[in-house]
This record gives structure tokens, C-alpha cells and sequence, in this order.
């Protein structure tokens, strides 16, 4: 009987080398350790070989029995990767070319423009800071010497809530709260959407602003037109002119207009500068006495100089863009050109 169980075991093995398909397998496993199977028969006959040969025939039964499943098991496993190795080769095709159509996606003009406006002046020092969108009335006008009755406050312009509250009509709160809890000198930029009830090519209801202020002792207008100076050169170019025209803020005195030399024609004159050779692209002045006076500062001890610039005039310069909604439409064909200059760069 012992020979039996070893034939059993040969006829086995031989028979799992040729096995190819899971079916055959299982059909094979039937066969030999199923409950008809030949080694099945072999451990019920047990009982009727003389008690001094079952437990040495049926030690040896049991063993090739676990030594058979674990045959079968090894054989299932490797049947089961070749299928579905075959599987995979035939259904991907690992020599074609990666996804196509995967566009690149670019950060947003607007946001460029800003980050180049930051670094220049983060680059010489300032810090960015900001603040709420929604303000009260003290922050966005009182403090900054804009009195109850002043236009800058018309309805038509300043977006109001329920509560008497408002939507920030400029990022100079921010400023005034810069102030108030930090000791001069200070040099900050101060970026941000801002609201005025406003809308056309180049004007929209929410834009972006980049305003600076810097306080310390002995700042004069000749530090001003420096700074100006030096960020219209980075921003436009070395060969950049800038040239101040005298003008009126609440907030400032005395006050001026930037332009800076047509980027288009050099200062030769052309459409977009209207053949002034000129281009408006931010307001600045000294800041007012009455601002200082408001936020607790000595204006006769201190000076300050403050800025301000929509980023949207900037990058639509920049770019040659002719309608400030292009800005806000999130239309793929305006945007995906700038991904074109984003891979240029
Ligand atoms: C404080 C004191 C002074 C900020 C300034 C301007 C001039 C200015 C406009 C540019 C285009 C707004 O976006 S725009 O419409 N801004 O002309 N802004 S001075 O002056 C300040 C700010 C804060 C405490």
C-alpha cells in the first residue's frame, strides 16, 4: 500500500506539469484528493491493514496528501499570474504613447502680476500684509481723512451691508491697522480685492489693488520718486522713464499721478498712450497729517510716503489685454496663452 501512495504521489506531480488551465487543475485536484480520489480510497482502507501497519501507512498518506495540496496551491498561483499577465498584454498596449491632452495648467496672469509687483518691493525690504474685505466706516474713510460727507463715500461707489458695515472700497485700512498696532518705521505692501460699485472695459465691481506705505523718520517725495523709479524699471523695463503729475488724494499731500513712458512706442507716441508717450499706472503721495493723527502718530516727529495701484491696469498693460472682464471670465482660450509664456520663461 505504501507503494500505492507513492505511485499516487508520481502520477500526480507528472500530471500537474502538463496542467495549463485553472479548469484542468481543479478537475486533476478532484481526482486525485476529492472524495472519490484514489488517496481518499487509500486512508479508508485503513482499517483493514493489520493494526501494526496503519499508523506508518497512514503518516505517510497524510503526507503526501499536504505535500500534494501544497502542489496544487503553487500550480493555482502560478496558473492564475500567467492569466492575468496575459490578460494585461493583451488588453494594454505598453508601446503606446502616454495621455494625451493633458493640459498644463499656468497661474492665473492676474495673480503673476501681483507676485512680480511683491517681489520688487519685498526685494527692498517691505513686508506684506493685509487685512479684512469687509470693513467698517472709521477704517476704510474716517482715518484716512475721508469725512462723513465726502464723494469718495456716494453710495454709487462703496458697496454696504445690512449691518452698516462695507466692502473695502481700497486695501488702505489695511494700512491704518498697520499702523495702529505697530510702532514706525514700517515699510509694507499691502495687496488685495477691493469693491466699488463700478463696471466696464476697465472697470470692474471687485479688483485688485497693491498699495505701499512707508513710515519713518526724514521720508521726503524725493524717497517716493525713487522707489517709483526703481519698481517701473523692474516692472517695465530698464529704460523706463517715470514722470510724477501733480494730483489730489484725501489721504495724501501733497499727491501726484505716475506715468511711466509708453511700453508700446517708447514715448513716441501711439494709440494706447493716445500720442502722449505716457501711460497712468499708479497714485502716490506724502502721507496727510490728519492720517497720522488718526492712527496716533506724530506727524512732526514722523513722514511717510504711501502708493497705491490697480493690478489689473498693470497686467492688462502688460499683457495688451483691451478688456478687464478677460481677467475674470476663466475662458480657456484667454488663459491657456499664458500658459504658452509660462513654458517661453
Ligand atoms: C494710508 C495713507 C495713504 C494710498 C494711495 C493712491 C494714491 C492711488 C489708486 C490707484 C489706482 C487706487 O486702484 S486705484 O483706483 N490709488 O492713487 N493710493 S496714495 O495712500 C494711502 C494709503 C494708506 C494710511
Amino acid at each position: 500500500m505504501e507503494k500505492d501512495i507513492a505511485s499516487i504521489e508520481r502520477d500526480c506531480s507528472a500530471a500537474l506539469d502538463g496542467v495549463a488551465e485553472i479548469a484542468s487543475l481543479n478537475e486533476l485536484r478532484v481526482q486525485f484528493l476529492g472524495r472519490q480520489g484514489r488517496l481518499t480510497g487509500i486512508m479508508r482502507s485503513l482499517g483493514k491493514l493489520p493494526k501494526e501497519d496503519r499508523k506508518a501507512v497512514g503518516q505517510a498518506a497524510n503526507q503526501v496528501r499536504d505535500r500534494l495540496n501544497q502542489a496544487f496551491d503553487s500550480a493555482e498561483e502560478q496558473l492564475k499570474s500567467a492569466s492575468l499577465a496575459a490578460e494585461i498584454q493583451q488588453r494594454i498596449d505598453l508601446t503606446l504613447p502616454g495621455a494625451q491632452g493633458v493640459e498644463r495648467g499656468c497661474v492665473h496672469p492676474l495673480r503673476r502680476v501681483e507676485a512680480e509687483i511683491l517681489s520688487i518691493f519685498t526685494r527692498l525690504g517691505y513686508a506684506v500684509a493685509s487685512g479684512p474685505q469687509i470693513e467698517d466706516d472709521w477704517h476704510n474713510f474716517e482715518a484716512l481723512n475721508m469725512p462723513p460727507d465726502h464723494p469718495a463715500r456716494d453710495m454709487q461707489d462703496t458697496f454696504y451691508t445690512r449691518d452698516g458695515r462695507l466692502l473695502r472700497t481700497h486695501t488702505s485700512p489695511v494700512q491704518v491697522r498697520t499702523m495702529l498696532e505697530n510702532k514706525p518705521p514700517l515699510r509694507i505692501v499691502a495687496p488685495g480685492a477691493v469693491y466699488r460699485c463700478d463696471a466696464d472695459v476697465s472697470h470692474s465691481p471687485m479688483f485688485h489693488q497693491v498699495e505701499g506705505l512707508v513710515v519713518d523718520r526724514g521720508i521726503t517725495m524725493a524717497d517716493l520718486k525713487g522707489t517709483l523709479a526703481h519698481f517701473a524699471r523692474e516692472m517695465f523695463g530698464a529704460d523706463t522713464q517715470i514722470r510724477l503729475r501733480s494730483s489730489f488724494f484725501p489721504f495724501t499731500e501733497p499727491s501726484a499721478e505716475v506715468d511711466v513712458s509708453c511700453i508700446f512706442c517708447a514715448g513716441s507716441g501711439c494709440r494706447v498712450c493716445g500720442d502722449t508717450g505716457w501711460i497712468e499706472i499708479l497714485g502716490c503721495g506724502m502721507v496727510d497729517p490728519a492720517v497720522f493723527e488718526s492712527v496716533g502718530i506724530d506727524a512732526d516727529e514722523m513722514q511717510g510716503f504711501a502708493f497705491g495701484m490697480g493690478i489689473e491696469r498693470i497686467a492688462m498693460l502688460r499683457h495688451r489685454i483691451p478688456d478687464i472682464r478677460l481677467l475674470f471670465d476663466s475662458r480657456i482660450e484667454f488663459l491657456e496663452q499664458f500658459a504658452q509664456r509660462d513654458r517661453e520663461i
